[in-house]
């Protein structure tokens, strides 16, 4: 599959650079698209529905954009198109029988995370992936300045904690701002960030990917015994929170991506070139993720009692006059998790008030 995948994106790039050349020469590009029959199948006239398949095809066939597109038209579509399905019969948010959607964007959207749709049926997670990503689209995230980033290259896996030997870890202090990458691979990529509370506190993480972003708060030992406390999935520029009070001791939280019940694997290519294992110029370059790779998070620590921004235990004083010193900021003093301190952190904090 992703070899196919990759020679179409070879293809296209190809197709990209001589697009003035080839494409303002060949009319035969009006024939793809909307009105054409699936790329995959023979059928009578020209072109073919998935107009980047079509256009790739009748670069290497000009007939299949004249005349008809014929079974050699579709085997060589088959042969180099990934995701060539897309934009057959079938709508994105219906399971039926057949591979592809015709919504292209939305199903390029979902077929990297799970090939099955566009090469065997558009099933039920099929849909269940369409309806929750693609109203999302792409997108892309602002980094906060104050974020320390991982400093880890996609290609490598230095902080991959207990999913790699010698368990490395990112250690933090909190509160702090993260930022990082995220790709696919073997093994796929996790950042372990591992703090430690001395106290009983509120721990609050929360995680704003590019990519559908997962958080998972583990305690103990790699080696065992070791426990999952709380995980968290989000879409993409959207957040996963983990927000819970927590026992004195030290944990790890990984980010990586995720659905509800399920891992991603494959959308994510690495966009960096490792030095020392440059791809062979002979073949063909990655397929691009659909997605960003980039991610922040925030992990603040607090008290456990709402509103105790000094964390001694009361909401006083000192309290409402941290809240008002960081009116119109983040951080803890945000206690509704809206992403602002304001009035309704305000009522919280006098809702709360010791007597
Ligand atoms: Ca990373
Ligand atoms: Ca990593
Ligand atoms: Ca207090
Ligand atoms: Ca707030």
């Amino acid at each position: 599959m992703n070899v196919f995948a990759a020679r179409r994106r070879m293809g296209f790039f190809a197709l990209a650079l001589a697009a003035g050349a080839v494409l303002s020469a060949a009319p035969a590009s009006a024939q793809c698209g909307e009105g054409a029959g699936p790329c995959t199948e023979p059928h009578a006239g020209p072109g073919c529905l998935n107009p980047d398949c079509c256009e790739l095809v009748c670069v290497d066939a000009a007939y299949c954009c004249e005349t008809n597109w014929d079974a050699k038209c579709a085997d060589l579509a088959i042969d180099i198109c990934d995701w060539v399905t897309c934009g057959n019969a079938g709508e994105c948010y219906t399971i039926h029988a057949t591979p592809g959607c015709e919504n292209i964007g939305c199903c390029e959207w979902v077929c990297p995370l799970d090939a099955y749709c566009c090469y065997t049926v558009w099933d039920a997670f099929c849909v269940e992936e369409a309806m929750r990503l693609c109203p999302v689209g792409m997108c892309s995230i602002e980094i906060p300045a104050d974020a320390v980033d991982e400093n880890e290259r996609c290609y490598d896996r230095d902080n991959d904690g207990c999913n790699i030997a010698g368990f490395p870890m990112v250690d933090v202090v909190l509160p702090t701002v993260r930022s990082g990458k995220h790709s696919s691979g073997a093994p796929r990529d996790t950042d372990w960030y591992r703090f430690t509370i001395a106290s009983r506190q509120r721990v609050r993480i929360v995680l704003n990917a590019e990519f559908p972003g997962q958080i998972v708060l583990t305690q103990g030992p790699c080696l065992g015994p070791m426990v999952v406390v709380d995980e968290a999935v989000g879409l993409p520029c959207d957040e996963a929170v983990i927000d819970r009070c927590l026992e004195p001791g030290t944990y790890a939280c990984l980010v990586g991506s995720a659905g509800p019940g399920r891992i991603y694997r494959n959308a994510f290519t690495c966009d960096e070139i490792d030095p020392e294992n440059p791809p062979d110029p002979k073949d063909p370059p990655p397929i691009p993720s659909p997605y960003g790779l980039r991610y922040a998070m925030r992990m603040d620590a607090f008290s456990c009692v709402l509103g105790d921004l000094d964390g001694d235990g009361l909401v006083g004083q000192v309290d409402l006059a941290i809240l008002l010193g960081a009116w119109g900021g983040v951080g803890a003093a945000d206690l509704n998790g809206d992403g602002v301190v304001g009035s309704i952190d305000l009522a919280i904090l006098l809702g709360a008030w010791s007597a």
